[in-house]
Order: C-alpha cells, then sequence, then structure tokens
C-alpha cells in the first residue's frame, strides 16, 4: 500500500538554468542566453540589437521590432553562461543524486549544444557530453527523463526565422529529435517534448517578435504539430519510449460560491488545460475554436494536421504544480499575484513563498483527480518545490525546515491520491533537486534544491555544492518508498 514499487523517485533540472558552458564544445547561441538577471523588483530583460545596430533592453514580454537580432551585451550579467555549471559537475553532482537514492533524474538537453544554429548542422561534441551524462547516470542506476525542448530556442531560428511563428521550425525541431532519438534510442526511454507548453511565449522563449494573440496561437499550432509529428517518430525509432507532453499546472477555485466566480475559474482552468486536451485527447477543444471565431483569429494549417495531432498524442501527461490560484468574476478583486503573471485572486485560506506563490498541498491531490478523470493517462509530477532563501549558518550547515515541511505534505498528497483515489502516478521529481538559476526572476537566491551551490545572483561564488538538510531527509523518504515522512 501506498506508491507504487517502481516509482520514479528523483529531481528535475533544466539546460538553461543549471548547465551553464554556454559557448563550450561548440554550443551555439540560444535566446535565453541574452536575457539578464533580475529580480521582485526588476523584470529580467530581453538584449537585442536592431536593423540599424542599436542596441536596447527590453522586458521579456514587450514585443521585438521586425529585424531585431538578440545581443549579448558585455555591460550586463546573463545567469545561462555559468548557471549552476553542471557542464563541469556533472560527475560530481550525479554522485550525489545517487546517494540520496534517486532513481530516475530530469534533465534537458540544450538544443543549441546539438544543432548551434537549430538548423541541420550536428555538433558532435554536444552530442558527446550528453552520452557522458547519460552513462554517468545508468552507472548508478539512474533512468533519464528527458525534456527535449525546455523554454528556449536556438538564436538563430529567433532571429533569421521569427521562431515558432515560423512553420519550417517544425522541420529543424524534428530533425533535432531524430538526431537524439537515435543516438540515445538505448539509454533514454522517458522524453516529455515542450516543458509548460501552456507558458511559452515571446522572443525568449519561442523566438517570435511579436506576442499578440494570433501570433501566439499560430505558434502554438506549431508546437503541437511538432510534438505530435515527434511522439510518432519517436515511438518509431523505439515502440519502447514513453513520450509525455508537459504543462504548468495551477488549478483555479472559485472565489465563492457564485456561479460567476465557478465560471471564471473553469474559463481559468481551461485555458491551461486546452494545451492538454490537444496533446492527449488530439483535437482541439470546441471552447477554444469558438474563442478564435469571435476573436477572428485565424489558425494556418497544413491539410494533414489535424490528423499529424491525431496520431500524435501522449503517453503520459507530465506537469509541474507549485501552487494554486483563486478566479473571481468582480474585476475589483482581481489583482496580480507574486511572480506569477497571472491575472488572480489571492487566497485567504493559503499562505504563501517570499515571492507569492501559494503553498496548497491539497491542491495537488485535486489536481491528480482532476487530470486523472478528465485523460485517463498516466500522470508524472514533474516539478514541485519551494523557492526559499537559504542561510548558510556558521558551522556550515543549511537548516532549510520550511522546504522539508512544504514535501511532506505534497508527498502526503500525492499518496493519498494513489491509495484513496486510484490516481495512476509513476513518478516525482522536485523541481531544482540541486540549487539552480529562477527562470522567472534570474536569482540565486530564490533556491529549491536539497544542494546548496555557492553562487550569488551576480555571478559571484566557488561553486562547491554543500548537502542541505533536506538531503538527508529526501534520502530517508526515497529509501522508503514514500512511507516516511
Ligand atoms: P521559478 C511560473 C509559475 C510556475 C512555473 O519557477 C514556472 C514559472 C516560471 O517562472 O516555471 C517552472 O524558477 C519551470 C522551471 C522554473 C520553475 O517552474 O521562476 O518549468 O523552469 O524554474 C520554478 O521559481
Amino acid at each position: 500500500m501506498g506508491f507504487p514499487k517502481n516509482f520514479l523517485w528523483g529531481g528535475a533540472t533544466a539546460a538553461n538554468q543549471y548547465e551553464g558552458g554556454y559557448l563550450s564544445g561548440g554550443k551555439g547561441l540560444s535566446t535565453l542566453d541574452a536575457i539578464t538577471g533580475g529580480s521582485m523588483d526588476h523584470p529580467r530583460m530581453i538584449t537585442y540589437k536592431t536593423k540599424d545596430g542599436q542596441i536596447e533592453k527590453v522586458t521579456r514580454d514587450t514585443e521585438l521590432p521586425e529585424g531585431a537580432v538578440g545581443y549579448i551585451d558585455p555591460e550586463q550579467y546573463y545567469p545561462s553562461h555559468v548557471a549552476t555549471d553542471f557542464y563541469h559537475h556533472y560527475q560530481e553532482d550525479i554522485a550525489l543524486f545517487a546517494e540520496m537514492g534517486f532513481k530516475c533524474f530530469r534533465m534537458s538537453i540544450s538544443w543549441a549544444r546539438i544543432c548551434p544554429k537549430g538548423t541541420d548542422e550536428i555538433n558532435e561534441e554536444g552530442l558527446a557530453f550528453y552520452d557522458e551524462v547519460f552513462d554517468e547516470l545508468l552507472k548508478h542506476g539512474i533512468e533519464p527523463v528527458v525534456t527535449i525542448n525546455h523554454f528556449d530556442i536556438p538564436m538563430y531560428l529567433a532571429d533569421e526565422y521569427d521562431g515558432w511563428s515560423n512553420r519550417k521550425v517544425i522541420d529543424y525541431f524534428l530533425f533535432f529529435c531524430e538526431t537524439i532519438f537515435t543516438r540515445y534510442q538505448d539509454k533514454v526511454k522517458y522524453w516529455m517534448t515542450f516543458n509548460e507548453i501552456n507558458f511559452l511565449r515571446s522572443w525568449t522563449q519561442i523566438g517570435i517578435h511579436k506576442n499578440d494573440k494570433q501570433h501566439k496561437y499560430q505558434a502554438a499550432h506549431h508546437l503541437f504539430v511538432a510534438s505530435a509529428k515527434a511522439v510518432q517518430m519517436g515511438h518509431r525509432i523505439n515502440p519502447d519510449f514513453m513520450i509525455g507532453m508537459m504543462v504548468a499546472y495551477i488549478p483555479s477555485y472559485p472565489m465563492t460560491a457564485n456561479p460567476e466566480d465557478v465560471l471564471a475559474a473553469l474559463q481559468f482552468n481551461r485555458e491551461q488545460e486546452f494545451y492538454i486536451d490537444v496533446q492527449a485527447n488530439g483535437y482541439y477543444p470546441a471552447h477554444k475554436l469558438k474563442e478564435f471565431e469571435r476573436e477572428g483569429i485565424t489558425i494556418e494549417k497544413a491539410a494533414d494536421d489535424d490528423a499529424v495531432i491525431a496520431n500524435g498524442t501522449v503517453d503520459y501527461i507530465g506537469f509541474s504544480y507549485y501552487m494554486s490560484t483563486a478566479s473571481s468574476a468582480n474585476p475589483e478583486a482581481v489583482k496580480y499575484v507574486g511572480g506569477n503573471q497571472m491575472p488572480a485572486v489571492k487566497n485567504p485560506y493559503l499562505s504563501e513563498s517570499d515571492w507569492g506563490w501559494a503553498v496548497d498541498p491539497l491542491g495537488l491531490r485535486i489536481s491528480l483527480c482532476q487530470l486523472s478523470d478528465r485523460y485517463h493517462l498516466p500522470l508524472f509530477v514533474v516539478e514541485n518545490g519551494f523557492g526559499a532563501i537559504d542561510q548558510v549558518e556558521d558551522d556550515g550547515t543549511i537548516n532549510d525546515d520550511y522546504r522539508i515541511d512544504y514535501f511532506k505534505k505534497h508527498i502526503a498528497a500525492m499518496k493519498d491520491a494513489i491509495t484513496l483515489d486510484g490516481v495512476d502516478l509513476i513518478g516525482y521529481t522536485p523541481w531544482g533537486c540541486i540549487d539552480l538559476v529562477s527562470a522567472g526572476t534570474g536569482e540565486m537566491k530564490k533556491r529549491y534544491g536539497f544542494i546548496y551551490v555557492d553562487m550569488d545572483d551576480h555571478g559571484n561564488g566557488t561553486l562547491a555544492r554543500k548537502k542541505k538538510k533536506s538531503f538527508d531527509w529526501y534520502k530517508e523518504v526515497i529509501a522508503s518508498n514514500g512511507e516516511q515522512l
């Protein structure tokens, strides 16, 4: 009773936030290499060069002028360049993951490390790097779980093709997929296509210069087609592959029992479920088609796109769960909460992290039930965690009891979903199992790890690794298969 015998306990990371080595080993530039650090008060910025050579800086959701290209400004600090340097520490880090007893490790492959321009030129040194990483994991009995693309695109494709707004990028992405599927087919079984596909937007993540709804949904359509084709290709290359999708799931509750609030919550939830509907059911839901019709959004499709999407549904649903939110029909009640960048209402029943993320363990059980009832597919919690400021004491210890408390409650909620609700949950990979750069703010001080990395918000630090109190705690959790919390 409890967690299944083969439950995949592990941890999760992403190349742009962890790997570093941004120009090492023949890697090309990625859009995220031109995104500065930031904080709660100072947003991260895109640095770029205009067509007539001017250097500019704008927030990540600002549209870029036509012909603008990413630019690395020597005056700025870019956290992706070194990040927490997995590139040079992978052996040490994997040994620590093994010590915790990880059964799996979620990481992403940097597209620009394999295809420096994103086109059909291959960088053998990049392929060899991930071979070494996978071999190291397998040596320790750790199953790699690979996100094919996590929040970035080779800068060349953004600059020359306007990123995912261009259909040609589907072909380049599939070339990348074919390369890694073929090369790693005997080392990697678990894949997922696009990280948090419902959050993908702007030049930063998908290389598009214009951010309006028309452009955003056209790009999303290309992502759907690319993902569906990747799923089909992967299964052809190795029928044992488990290829999933990945969505940021932030369930919203109606603020009151007023049906108007219930409708507001339903609309909030189905905006994120739309991305699962397409990838798990294989077709666009009716409400989205009506919305396109109402708002004059037209998606350009190739003749066989619908069939491709229908035949390329995923094997499992991977999702991140950090928090829940609340919805209200009353515009007065709706304000921007914390770092989420989404209109929502503060839920008076929940506490929040220092970054304003509502802590809601029961919300994880609710999410698991909703996703399981709705899609009847295996589920994988591929991100969950508590971003906090950690204190290194004089004796060198890091006593992150708040993190242990967060995980305890969320793991108990997963256990309830499995044992009481019958949810088919295959694994759990807490986010940033080793400290890495925050995607939202670009900070180092928003830490998630069981392992501390000596690095600050400005790139100062020895990069030395240190176990936090949560390290030994999580080790016990895994050793007892979730019985001892
Ligand atoms: P950071 C916002 C809300 C929920 C998930 O986020 C999010 C974000 C983006 O800020 O992204 C995922 O680092 C994402 C990771 C990211 C992690 O959550 O902003 O997949 O890349 O680091 C945590 O605290």
